[in-house]
């Protein structure tokens, strides 16, 4: 598929209607200035829509207009024929003193000389005045084909008086919620641009095929980013050599909290990688700490329950079906037998950690738990629910970003519908726990491996 040439679009209409929204909703990238501030863009900006290094789209961010109705009496002084307006705008945007002027619509009809579109936005929650028409009349001047999207800040109360007014001005008239980013809105859009730019139609259906390969790939790439973390989480590991002076030392709960730091610290960098490669740069976070969560005494506690968005019944109906509901629990109840064992309870138990070792003449045993031997290694216990609520919180996450506005202003908060894999059946689960264990064992079967992306990328495209 060729792009000859990409569309071009530019964004106009006053401050505060959400031009800057729109464009990061539809380029799907936060970073561009959106401010409850008017005059937040004060020089247009050109943001463009790749894929694969294609580009495919340019969108025009504008200032708003200011002084409308002073710049259409200057068009309209002469009374230029229905033919010479375009010609007109162009001279008087050019003529001496108007950008020092009028400084923003110097910059919007500067933008949009050069586009094959333009965009008009308004916000139908709030109802039409009559001063809008010196701008919708400069628009109808510039002689291209329009747009004009109905973008409600708030209740779109005032929707059908806008249109009936905007189908007198434009050729297109949809409405578009900026913050809000169903897949349809965007496609619908391109679809809006394709019917005004008859001559590029066949372009616009090839845009709006990529948009939809390119929202596809990033999930892809997003379950890729996800596997490698699990794989990551499960290889962690620390070792230290075992000290004969067990008893009284902190050794145990000093190797919990390296386990901890690790693993805060890898969710955070995988969090960051997946919000950079779905485009979000600026988003601001309320993530119940992990290192809080690790915390807890366990992670049957009414509390963690609370963080993880499950319930006690969903909590059992998981361990059952992997036969791991017990696994924490279970050994601590063993550990609990010995004051050294409590320290480990202590120190490993919330993390759902096991302590093992890798040598295999052990001379000290605790219920069942080899301790004796070079090394002690402490790491996630497979068997417990920690690696589930890892997993939850790495899914719902990216799952609530692919479902995400690049506009929203508002913080990311992940305390609600967490739970993703009590979702899942038992053979899902079966395949993500062998996904574990070969991790674990730094095996890689290729296949199987594949078997578990394309079990995770459906249930990601089931749920988003
Ligand atoms: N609720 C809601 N707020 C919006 C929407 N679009 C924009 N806003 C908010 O309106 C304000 C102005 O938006 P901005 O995009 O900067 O407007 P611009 O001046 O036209 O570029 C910001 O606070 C946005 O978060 C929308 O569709 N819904
Ligand atoms: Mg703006």
């Amino acid at each position: 598929m060729n792009i000859a040439k990409p569309i071009k679009l530019v964004i106009i209409g006053r401050v505060n209607k959400g031009k800057s929204s729109l464009v990061a909703t539809l380029g799907q990238n936060d970073d561009i200035d959106i401010a409850p501030t008017p005059g937040t863009t004060s020089k247009s900006q050109s943001y463009s829509l790749h894929f694969q290094k294609r580009l495919l789209c340019e969108l025009i961010d504008t200032p708003g207009f200011e002084q409308a109705d002073q710049v259409l009496s200057m068009l309209t002084k002469d009374n230029p024929s229905a033919s010479d307006r375009p010609k007109t705008v162009q001279q008087v945007t050019d003529s001496t003193g108007f950008s020092h002027n009028f400084p923003e619509e110097f910059e919007l009809l500067n933008a949009s000389f050069t586009t094959d579109a333009i965009v008009y936005v308004v916000d139908a929650a709030h109802p039409f005045k009559r001063n809008y028409e010196s701008e919708m009349e400069i628009i109808r001047w510039c002689g291209k084909p329009t747009i004009a999207i109905m973008n409600s800040i708030g209740e779109p109360a005032y929707e059908s008086e806008w249109r009936s007014v905007l189908q007198q001005y434009f050729s297109q008239v949809i409405s578009f919620d900026a913050i809000s980013s169903h897949p349809l809105q965007r496609l619908n859009f391109f679809k809006a641009v394709g019917s005004v730019l008859h001559e590029r139609k066949h372009e616009t259906d090839e845009i709006i095929k990529l948009i939809e390969l390119r929202d596809q790939h990033k999930r892809e790439e997003s379950i890729k980013k996800i596997m490698h973390y699990l794989r990551q989480l499960c290889e962690i590991e620390i070792c230290e050599e075992f000290r004969e002076d067990f008893e009284n030392n902190d050794q145990p709960i000093k190797m919990k909290e390296q386990l901890k730091i690790k693993v805060t610290q890898t969710e955070r960098h995988f969090q960051n990688e997946i919000a950079h490669l779905l485009g979000f740069q600026r988003l601001k976070t309320s993530i119940e700490d992990l290192h809080k969560l690790i915390d807890s005494d366990n992670l049957f506690h009414e509390q963690t329950w609370k963080v993880l968005g499950l319930n006690r019944t969903q909590l059992t109906a998981r361990g059952a079906i992997l036969g791991a509901a017990t696994g924490a629990i279970l050994d601590l109840k063993l550990l609990g037998m010995t004051h050294f064992a409590g320290s480990i309870i202590g120190a490993i138990g919330g993390a759902g950690a096991a302590l093992v070792t890798s040598n295999s003449k052990p001379d000290k045993k605790f219920a069942g738990i080899q301790l004796a031997g070079e090394q002690m290694i402490c790491k996630i216990d497979l068997k417990s629910n920690m690696i589930w609520v890892l997993f939850d919180r790495i899914f719902s996450y990216t799952k609530i970003l692919l479902q995400r506005a690049h506009a929203n202003p508002n913080t990311l908060i992940l305390e609600k519908d967490l739970a993703c894999s009590t979702n899942m059946t038992s053979s899902q689960q079966n395949i993500l726990t062998k996904f574990y264990k070969r991790s674990r064992s730094k095996k890689s079967k290729p296949e199987q491996d594949h078997l578990c992306f394309e079990m995770l990328l459906e249930l990601i495209q089931k749920q988003s």
